[in-house]
């Protein structure tokens, strides 16, 4: 009879952990037998989830703002923002959502090209944390690509005294608009605006 006894719940066991079909039909059952809890979540209530992350810049006193805004993947051409937050000034961003589906995020400061994540699959009560990211600066004629056209702008500013107007072209934020500024651009000609595809 102890045998007949084990073998049934060694059965038990198998089924609770290898047929979902089943399982779901006899909920419990394995929590109470073996104190494991395979319902944890209720997949019809999303609770809020979050996406996070760190942009940097060139700035050298480690002030790293830019723009993050969030859109919905199915908006497709990014015409409807669901929300655009600056980031901290250590770079840091964090956005709550109830929605649970797909998001970009697109990445824009003044100077620099945009940097884009796609697909970011949200599940209910997750933090998504995506990797570090450094923006490229030199994009001063907005185009997703650093080519002459910025080279060109970058040489008329260098030397030239700042002012509201052409504080972006002090990339590394010291207050001085000159060839350091000027070599940080060149080291990124030809470079292309980064898109990325969230595969996780
Ligand atoms: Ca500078």
């Amino acid at each position: 009879m102890k045998k007949f006894y084990i073998f049934i719940l060694i059965q038990i066991f198998i089924l609770c952990h290898f047929t979902n079909s089943y399982a779901k039909y006899i909920p419990n059952c394995s929590a109470k037998l073996f104190h494991i809890d395979y319902f944890d979540e209720d997949p019809s209530v999303n609770k809020p989830a979050t996406i996070s992350g760190k942009i940097t810049t060139e700035n050298m006193y480690g002030i790293h703002k830019s723009l993050v805004t969030l859109y919905k993947t199915s908006d497709t051409s990014h015409t409807q923002p669901i929300s655009q937050i600056e980031t901290n000034e250590d770079g840091t961003f964090s956005f709550t959502v109830t929605d649970i589906t797909l998001y970009d995020i697109v990445v824009s400061k003044i100077g620099y090209l945009n940097y884009t994540v796609l697909e970011i699959k949200l599940r209910s009560g997750r933090t998504i944390i995506l990797p570090d990211y450094k923006l490229i600066v030199g994009d001063f004629v907005p185009t997703g690509k650093i080519d002459i056209q910025d080279w060109i702008q970058m040489l008329i500013q260098q030397d030239e005294p700042m002012n509201s107007s052409n504080a972006h072209f002090d990339v590394n934020g010291d207050g001085i608009i000159n060839k350091t500024d000027s070599d940080i651009v060149k080291g990124n000609y030809l470079k292309v605006a980064e898109t990325v595809i969230w595969s996780k």
